[in-house]
């Protein structure tokens, strides 16, 4: 290999390898940024529940708001599970079965994307139904990715 392509797949290496780690100081500060970010979309699902249980009144727009809190945490923690990150609630496993996690959290995305559709729409009925589809996606991937 000549010496110029080596330095430009180094480069190349250490600019993607970097990107995990660029955004967090540390293991530790990616693990703290994911659990905050389940922290704060669990609190809004939540506050969502309560209204599909009949625990709280049903409002429109807090329910739109909440669900809108919701979509957008459930795109960001999973740029904290980057390699070399293991710990925390993390099982070894989102690591070893990286693609299933993977998966798993695109199912979980999309059912909140519809769960957002419905609370925007006001249909209480979807509201309650596409609640509960993602409540089933944040569970399935309870079970298989985060430690008990
Ligand atoms: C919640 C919450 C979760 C999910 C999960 C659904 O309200 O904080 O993690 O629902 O328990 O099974």
């Amino acid at each position: 290999m000549k010496l110029q392509n080596i330095i430009l797949s180094t480069a190349a290496l250490l600019a993607t390898s970097g990107t995990a780690f660029a955004q967090f100081q540390n293991a530790e500060k990616a693990v703290e940024y994911r659990e905050s970010v389940f922290t704060v979309m669990g609190n809004h699902f939540g506050r969502i529940g309560a209204v599909v249980k009949g625990e709280a009144p049903y409002n429109k727009d807090d329910v739109a708001k909440n669900a809108a809190i919701v979509a957008m945490m459930s795109t960001l923690p999973w740029q904290a599970f980057g390699p070399g990150t293991e710990g925390g609630k993390a099982k070894p496993d989102v690591w070893s079965d990286n693609a299933k996690f993977k998966s798993a959290s695109e199912k979980m995305q999309l059912a909140v994307a519809e769960l957002n559709k419905a609370a925007q729409s006001g249909d209480l009925e979807n509201i309650k139904k596409t609640f509960g589809a993602t409540g089933q996606a944040c569970k399935a991937c309870h079970d298989d990715f985060r430690k008990k």
